[in-house]
């Protein structure tokens, strides 16, 4: 028995209010979106009795280097408008087994189910970014408006669009010197989506599936929204300005500005980009 209550958790409350967010921009229509941010065990031991496994769920593919982690994902099917109401429904906090073939679930979907759909994207790009980032926690996949729009009317080809979005928005640059990476379309939930995903995980925090969404990532939940809210502005910049009338850009920030933006703010944009 335990007298802890997990409703006191600061990552289910975080969980509950940026998916609520996330919502009401319009980026995670129906069961649209998912997220996974991995917990520290003794901020998960403050909340939840770590001996308590409601039950175990099999992997369809190895995650031996995530062994032991804990982390919170959102649920397989479950509605992101529905989580503030219904965190035990809709989301789970979970364990990687030690061979890294289940994960065992201490918290939620307590009506059943599994946790999102694109778990193999989503923990495969966990292993891409601890590499890089020991702090890193959060990956996070949502159906942005204008991301989406842009990639039928734009050149798909990485460095063009990057370039667009970093001349939308004066700061873009700045928040994502690296750029962002598109990867051609594919079936989601597959297992090939989630190796395509983290390959570019590697070198991006952004990376844009043409004609659905996009995946950020980063070292909290603030830092991968806004991540991917900063994209979606200057994508929602572009299509107001690829529909004007004439559909004709007059000016524009030039690349020397973007270089002087870099090197004003200190960051090096990708190389292969600019
Ligand atoms: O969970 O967004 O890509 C629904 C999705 C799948
Ligand atoms: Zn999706």
């Amino acid at each position: 028995m335990t007298n802890k209550n997990a409703m006191d958790a600061p990552f289910i409350q975080e969980m509950m209010d940026i998916t609520q967010i996330m919502w009401r921009n319009g980026w995670d229509e129906r069961n649209g979106g998912n997220i996974s941010y991995r917990l520290d065990k003794d901020e998960v031991a403050k909340y939840l009795d770590l001996n308590d496994v409601k039950r175990s769920i099999e992997l369809e593919f190895p995650v031996k280097e995530l062994a032991n982690e804990y982390f919170i994902v959102t649920g397989s099917g479950k509605f992101f408008k529905n989580i503030q109401k219904n965190p035990e429904d809709t989301l789970a906090v979970v364990k990687v087994a030690e061979d890294g073939m289940s994960i065992d679930l201490l918290w939620g979907l307590v009506n059943g189910g599994r946790p999102t759909s694109e778990l193999a994207s989503h923990f495969m790009s966990h292993i891409e970014r601890l590499k890089i980032d020991e702090n890193h926690r959060v990956i996070m996949h949502c159906h942005t408006t204008n991301v989406i729009a842009m990639t039928f009317v734009h050149d798909p080809s990485p460095k063009a669009f990057t370039k667009t979005l970093w001349k939308m928005c004066t700061e873009c640059i700045v928040v994502f010197p690296e750029g962002v990476s598109l990867l051609p379309w594919m079936v989601p939930g597959s297992n090939a989506i989630g190796e395509a995903t983290a390959k570019e995980m590697k070198d991006h925090r952004l990376v844009i599936w043409p004609h659905h969404g996009i995946f950020g990532t980063g070292e909290s939940l603030d830092d991968a929204f806004s991540l991917i809210e900063t994209a979606e502005k200057a994508a929602e910049v572009y299509m107001l300005v690829a529909s004007h009338h004439s559909g004709e850009i007059k000016q524009t920030i030039t690349d020397e500005e973007l270089q002087e933006l870099a090197d004003a703010f200190g960051v090096v944009p990708n190389p292969n980009y600019l």
